[in-house]
This record gives structure tokens, C-alpha cells and sequence, in this order.
């Protein structure tokens, strides 16, 4: 059985498994109660930032990796396109744009909107993680201008990637997603597998359905 703990990217390691039909389970981590409070997460995890994985002897960090190893491990599966494959270099580019350039930045953005000082609120760094992010939601726009999903017509776990930045920059980072950017989040969220996820994901549902109100 595999353990998925915390949520927050975490939810793109429950929706792989989700679409590949794996067993797993959730163990919540509470980050906001404070993670020095959580010594069995700890012992898994010194650095203590979510998600990790445990599978049998295997633990492993960062959401991307994860996704990468679970997909080898237990593939083939079409979320992964083999490397001869014509949609890879497409879906190995934005599998990593999602967290790389995406997610990392407007993490950041939703730390200074959220967390910070109201004097640091629109400190240099933060308006620096918005440009980064903006350019490189340009390449997402533009692919999608081109094909259905970011590594063509077949939805990969590129788009579970980049879904889960888009939707982390609507609802927490004050980015406005254009038209395009919004038909392809509509069609990412209504797969089945998604839906599944988020009724595990409580936490990520009830910040969802907060933030979605405001
Ligand atoms: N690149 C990592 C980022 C992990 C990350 O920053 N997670 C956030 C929550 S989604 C976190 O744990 N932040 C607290 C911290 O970094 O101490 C991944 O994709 O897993």
C-alpha cells in the first residue's frame, strides 16, 4: 500500500494514482499547526515539506519525482508517452514547467499575498515570482492554442502538473487565467479521477470551495 503524506502537491501525486487505479492511502500533514509538531512526518521527512511518498522500503520526496516513479514503476500507462513517442519532448518539457517554472514561483506570490506582513505584501521578490510565472504561463497558452492537452490530443500527467499550478494561482496567487487557460482547466477538473482526488483531499476541497466563494 502506498502512503501518500500531505496534501498540497501532494493532491498531484492522488490524482496519478487515481488515474492509474492504484491503492494508496492519505496521511494528513498539517503544515499550518506547524510540521515541528509532527514527529512521525519529520522522521520521514527532516526537510519537512509535503508531499512524500512511502512505498514499501521506498520514500521519496518531491511531487514531480514521485509522479515519475510511480509512473515507472508501475506503468506503462498513457499518462506517461514513451521517449519515442512524438508528444514526449512535449510532455517532459511541461511535466517540469508545471513545477519549475509554475508552481515554485507562485508559491511564493501566495506566501507574500497570504501569509506575509502587510508591509512586505508586494515586496520585489514576490512581483519577481509573478513575471516568472507569467512568462511561463505564456508557453502554456500558446501550446494549447496548438492541441487539446500540453503533450497533444491525449491528456498526460503534464496536465495534472500544470493543472495543479494554474489552479494554485487562481485561487491563492490573484492571476486571472485567460479564456484558453480556463476551457482547459474546466476539461482537467472534470475527469472522473480528478473528482476522486479531491473527496480525498479534504483539506485541498475545503480550501478549494473557500477560495472558489470568495
Ligand atoms: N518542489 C516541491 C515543492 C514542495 C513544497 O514546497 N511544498 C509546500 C506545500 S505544497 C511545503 O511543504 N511548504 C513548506 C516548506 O517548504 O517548508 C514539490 O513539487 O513537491
Amino acid at each position: 500500500m502506498i502512503t501518500v503524506w500531505g496534501e498540497g502537491r501532494g493532491f498531484r501525486v492522488v490524482w496519478l494514482l487515481e488515474e492509474m487505479g492504484l491503492a494508496y492511502r492519505l496521511r494528513p500533514v498539517d503544515l499550518l499547526a506547524g510540521v515541528e509538531h509532527d514527529a512521525a512526518f519529520l522522521a520521514l521527512n527532516p526537510a519537512g515539506f509535503i508531499p512524500a511518498i512511502q512505498d514499501g522500503d521506498v520514500t521519496m520526496v518531491e511531487s514531480i519525482a514521485i509522479m515519475e516513479y510511480l509512473m515507472a514503476r508501475y506503468g506503462p500507462t498513457p499518462l506517461a508517452p514513451n521517449p519515442r513517442d512524438p508528444a514526449f519532448p512535449a510532455y517532459q518539457q511541461f511535466l517540469h514547467l508545471g513545477e519549475a517554472g509554475l508552481a515554485a514561483s507562485i508559491y511564493f506570490v501566495v506566501g507574500a499575498r497570504n501569509f506575509a506582513p502587510e508591509t512586505e505584501r508586494r515586496n520585489w521578490s514576490a512581483g519577481q515570482a509573478l513575471e516568472v510565472f507569467e512568462s511561463r504561463l505564456g508557453l502554456v497558452t500558446r501550446q494549447l492554442a496548438r492541441s487539446r492537452y500540453l503533450a497533444g490530443e491525449a491528456f498526460t500527467a503534464a496536465d495534472i502538473s500544470v493543472t495543479y499550478a494554474l489552479e494554485l494561482a487562481r485561487r491563492a496567487g490573484g492571476v486571472t487565467l485567460g479564456e484558453t487557460e480556463q476551457a482547459y482547466v474546466a476539461r482537467t477538473s472534470a475527469r472522473e479521477a480528478y473528482q476522486r482526488a479531491m473527496e480525498t483531499c479534504q483539506g485541498t476541497k475545503a480550501w478549494a470551495a473557500k477560495a472558489d466563494a470568495q
